[in-house]
């Protein structure tokens, strides 16, 4: 795993009336920063990055920054209660879009693009 060497970005796991959602769902992070996606409501969630999107070169670190967390090839593990979090760094992650989303949620529009400066 890389370490995060910059800012942690706080992005929020929200499912409710109005739907399930990450809050901010698009955001652009910095090479070495780090995202803590954060469990508010609506749970079981995760964070999961699409395999076709992610590149080539990028994949083994990527399944690497997930960390502990990391269940299958760019898959977190599921979070059920508020609080709980997982946090993904994008140490030596190239440039570029990083389309994700949370697995149990993503026919509900729960998804997101991180972009990476
Ligand atoms: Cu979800």
């Amino acid at each position: 795993m890389a370490p995060i060497t910059g800012t942690i970005h706080e992005v929020k796991m929200v499912g409710d009336t109005k739907g399930y959602r990450f809050e901010p769902a698009n955001f652009s992070v910095k090479q070495g920063d780090g995202a803590k996606f954060v469990v508010v409501t609506g749970g079981p969630h995760n964070v999961a990055f699409d395999p076709a999107t992610v590149p080539a070169d990028v994949r083994d670190q990527l399944n690497a920054n997930m960390g502990t967390d990391k269940m299958g090839d760019f898959s977190s593990n599921m979070k059920m209660n508020a609080g709980e979090s997982i946090t993904v760094s994008f140490g030596k992650i190239k440039p570029g879009q990083y389309p994700y989303h949370c697995v149990p949620h993503l026919a509900l529009g729960m998804k997101g693009v991180i972009t990476v400066q």
